[in-house]
């Protein structure tokens, strides 16, 4: 099988020149700390090499699903299996990332070199244009296409409202309306997923996320569990990650549902939310007032006379000081890559001389 139709692209040809072929791979499926790695010939089970076991759990720099990566020599490990070391991680062309759970501060990458998020959120009670938001976000953060899907139409007679909602709050991404017992709501999906391209699920845990993977690849690849009766929240079915090649086209990654606190909020979240103290933050006699001891400070007064509450002002204050926190780490993120990007880019540049000066 050809490296091209698992996502492989050009941007990354320069490390077939240090790694033959069978040692380049990329990341299918993470369960527990375990990986597998797909090759041109198999699918291979993998460790980290020594080099990665410095890195802390939550660390970006650790190889996730959808990575490309090169290995060593295959040996046969404990289990009698076939199995590698993970020895490099190939840059990333694009990423979803999260906070990592049990942290308010640590970014941790769930996804790598993805084309679209499809971001599933179903027709219920629990429909929130400003979650889905949240997402959309978050996927353009990481250099990744948004498309948003209405789940479980079916079950909503309403479901035009939220449609209308979504398409007048996101007029650029595009939008569509699935049900399970109609698999052709999922067709258009096929049509971006042409051969090479990868596309993850993301959205809360039970809004149907497996099912989709299992229509779209026309199998039960994927388990999937009814929701709690009452308030439809979904019981986190699918632990694993794992990237599936959709027969004549390209891939999906299923995942496990995300919690709402692991998607960051951006500023404007934040401002959307604490309207009532940017509106006065915004009436203070300076502009860039910092609320402490500045003459002139709408907040301050406001706080003196009781018309915001205290821990209204400390919750927004947290949050902004998270926000700017995770902003910061994404930036260097970035910065990472581009560098990353930019010294391969010279260092080709070098070899390109050096050949033309040598053949000339
Ligand atoms: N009526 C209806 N039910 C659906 C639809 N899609 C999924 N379901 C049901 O919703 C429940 C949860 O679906 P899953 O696919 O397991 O949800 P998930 O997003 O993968 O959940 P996690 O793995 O926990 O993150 C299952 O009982 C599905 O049969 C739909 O379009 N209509
Ligand atoms: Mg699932
Ligand atoms: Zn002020």
């Amino acid at each position: 099988m050809a490296l091209k139709e698992f996502g492989w692209d050009d941007c990354w040809e320069s490390y077939r020149e240090n790694h033959s072929d069978e040692k380049i791979g990329r990341i299918i499926r993470v369960e527990r700390g375990h990986m597998w790695v797909q090759t041109t010939t198999t699918q291979i089970a993998c460790m980290l090499s020594g080099k990665f076991y410095h890195l802390a759990s939550e660390s970006i720099e650790l190889p996730t699903i959808g990575d490309w990566c090169a290995m060593s020599e295959p040996f046969i490990n404990e289990s009698n299996q076939n199995a590698a070391l993970i020895e490099e991680l190939l840059p990333r062309k694009s990423w979803i990332s999260r906070v990592a759970s049990g942290s308010e501060s640590k970014l941790q990458i769930m996804a790598a070199n993805v084309d679209y998020a499809f971001i599933v959120s179903s027709s219920n009670t629990d429909f929130s244009s400003n979650r889905i938001k949240r997402y959309v976000l978050l996927a353009q953060a990481g250099n990744v296409t948004p498309v948003i899907l209405l789940s479980k139409i079916d079950v909503d007679p309403d479901y035009q409202v939220k449609l209308a909602e979504l398409q007048e709050k996101f007029v650029d991404l595009y939008i569509l309306a699935t049900r399970s017992d109609d698999r052709q709501s999922l067709s258009p999906l096929l049509d971006l997923l042409v051969p090479g391209k990868t596309a993850v699920l993301l959205g809360s845990s039970g809004v149907g996320k497996s099912t989709i993977t299992n229509l779209l690849l026309q199998e039960q690849a994927q388990d999937t569990r009814e929701v709690r009766e009452g308030d439809d929240k979904g019981k986190h079915t699918t632990t694993n990650r794992q990237l599936f090649r959709i027969p004549n086209y390209g891939m999906i990654i299923d995942s496990p549902g995300l919690r709402e606190v692991q998607i960051h909020a951006q500023q404007e979240d934040l401002d959307e939310l604490f309207a009532d103290i940017v509106q006065l933050a915004y009436a203070c006699k300076f502009s860039d007032c910092s609320h402490q001891n500045e003459p002139g400070c709408k907040i301050i007064a406001a706080l003196d006379t009781a018309e915001i509450d205290p821990e209204h002002w400390q919750e927004y204050l947290k949050l902004q000081r998270e926000i700017e926190f995770l902003e910061r780490k994404t930036d260097v993120y970035k910065a990472q890559v581009e560098k990353k990007k930019w010294k391969k880019i010279s260092a080709d540049h070098q070899q390109r001389k050096k050949f033309k000066k040598n053949h000339s």
